[in-house]
C-alpha cells in the first residue's frame, strides 16, 4: 500500500473508533489541524516541482476530501447518538399515576383569610370583591391621595402602558378600590370586608411584589371611633384566640382616614416564640381610622349625613406570625413539601360554628 493509502486507512479507522465528539475532534486536529499530517502534506506541495505537484496534488487533495467527509459523517452519527441518549435519560412517563401521598392542602394565607372572613361574617360584614387591574381614580384619587403622593410613583406601583387617551391602568396597591366601588354603587348602611391580592414594587426579606390584604369598611349614620374600637378589639381577641388580649391604638397617618391609627397587641417574645395576649412587647396588627370626609364626598355621598370607619391588614404576615412560618420567601415558592408541612386540611375550613383552627 502507498504511504498515502496507509495514512488514509489509519485516519479513517481512528475516525470510526472515536467514541464521542471530543475524541473525534482530537482525530481531526491530528490530521487537518495546523500541524496535522494532511496539512503537512498539503504544505509540501509548494516545494515540489511542477510535474511532481501535478501528480501528487490531486492525490493529497482527494485524501483530504475523503477524510473531511468521514469526519462529518461520524460527527452527525455521534450527535444523533448523544441526542438519543439525552432524550432517553430525560424521558418522563406521563402515564404514571401521581404518588398518592401528595394531597392538596390549604395555604396558610388562605386559611387565615378564611378565619378573618368567618369572624367578620359573624359580626354582620358581607364579603365584596373587585378587579386586580384598577384605574387611577379607584386606587388613588377617590382615596384622597394628593396628585404628587409618593405611592403614585412608578417606583412603587405596577403601571400598564398608557392607552390612546393617555390613561394608565395599574395593579391595585391595596383592596380599598373595592370599597370605593361599593360606596359608589350601593346606598348605606354598608358593612363589608374586601379580601384579595394586592401588588407593590417591593421585594426583599419582608416584602413580596404580590401580597394579600383584608380591608373592612362600615358606613352608616352616627358612626364614631367607639364602633371602630369595639369591632377591632373583638376581632383581634377572636383571631388570636385569647380572651385577655391587651391592645393599644397608636396615632398614624393615611390619606384616606382622619383620624388614623395603628393597632398593636401586647405579646411575649421570650424564648424565640411569639405569644399574643400579654407581655413586654407589642405586635403591629393593622391600620385603621375614620373614613376621610373627602373620600365619602368622592363616592357621591354627603359626609354630613354618612360617616364610617375603615381598616386594613396584611394577611401573609399575620399568617406567618400565627402559624410560625419562619421565612416569607417560602410562602409563594409553590414547594409541595412546604405546603404539606404548613398547609391545612381542606375539610377543616374555618367557620364561626366549627371553630377557627
Ligand atoms: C394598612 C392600613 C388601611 C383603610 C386601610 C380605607 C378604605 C376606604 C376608605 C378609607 Cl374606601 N380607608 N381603608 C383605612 C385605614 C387603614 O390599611 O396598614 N393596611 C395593610
Amino acid at each position: 500500500m502507498s504511504d498515502l493509502a496507509t495514512l488514509e486507512a489509519e485516519i479513517v479507522s481512528a475516525v470510526e473508533a472515536s467514541a464521542d465528539l471530543a475524541g473525534l475532534d482530537a482525530v481531526r486536529v491530528t490530521a487537518l489541524g495546523k500541524s496535522g499530517s494532511i496539512s503537512a502534506l498539503l504544505k509540501g506541495l509548494g516545494a515540489m516541482g511542477p510535474d511532481e505537484r501535478r501528480e501528487q496534488g490531486p492525490l493529497i487533495n482527494g485524501l483530504r476530501d475523503r477524510v473531511q467527509a468521514a469526519l462529518a459523517e461520524r460527527k452527525t452519527a455521534l450527535e444523533a447518538a448523544a441526542l438519543d441518549a439525552q432524550l432517553a435519560a430525560e424521558r418522563l412517563d406521563l402515564t404514571l399515576p401521581a404518588p398518592p401521598r401528595r394531597r392538596g392542602s390549604v395555604h396558610p394565607t388562605m386559611q387565615v383569610m378564611d378565619e378573618m372572613t368567618a369572624i367578620f361574617a359573624e359580626m354582620g360584614f358581607a364579603v365584596a370583591d373587585g378587579p386586580d387591574i384598577e384605574d387611577d381614580f379607584h386606587n388613588f384619587t377617590a382615596l384622597n391621595f394628593p396628585p404628587k403622593h409618593p405611592a403614585r410613583e412608578t417606583h412603587d406601583t405596577f403601571f400598564f402602558s398608557p392607552n390612546e387617551a393617555g390613561e394608565r391602568m395599574l395593579l391595585r396597591t391595596h383592596t380599598s378600590p373595592v370599597q370605593i366601588r361599593t360606596m359608589v354603587s350601593q346606598t348605606p348602611p354598608i358593612r363589608i370586608i374586601a379580601p384579595g391580592r394586592t401588588y407593590r414594587k417591593d421585594s426583599d426579606q419582608t416584602h413580596t411584589p404580590m401580597f394579600h390584604q383584608v380591608e373592612g369598611l362600615v358606613i352608616d349614620r352616627n358612626i364614631h371611633m367607639g364602633h371602630l374600637k369595639w369591632t377591632l378589639e373583638t376581632f383581634v381577641g377572636r383571631f388570636f384566640e385569647t380572651s385577655d388580649v391587651v391592645t393599644r391604638f397608636r396615632p398614624h397617618h393615611f390619606p384616606f382616614t382622619e383620624p388614623s391609627a395603628e393597632l398593636d397587641v401586647q405579646c411575649d417574645r421570650t424564648g424565640g416564640e411569639l405569644k399574643v395576649g400579654q407581655g413586654s412587647s407589642w405586635l403591629e396588627v393593622l391600620g385603621c381610622g375614620m373614613v376621610h370626609p373627602n373620600v365619602i364626598k368622592n363616592c357621591g355621598l354627603d359626609p354630613d349625613e354618612w360617616q364610617g370607619f375603615a381598616f386594613g391588614m396584611g394577611v401573609d404576615r399575620l399568617a406567618m406570625l400565627k402559624y410560625g412560618v419562619p421565612d416569607l420567601r417560602d410562602m409563594f415558592a409553590s414547594d409541595v413539601r412546604w405546603l404539606a408541612h404548613y398547609g391545612f386540611s381542606p375539610f377543616a375550613a374555618p367557620s364561626a360554628a366549627g371553630g377557627l383552627s
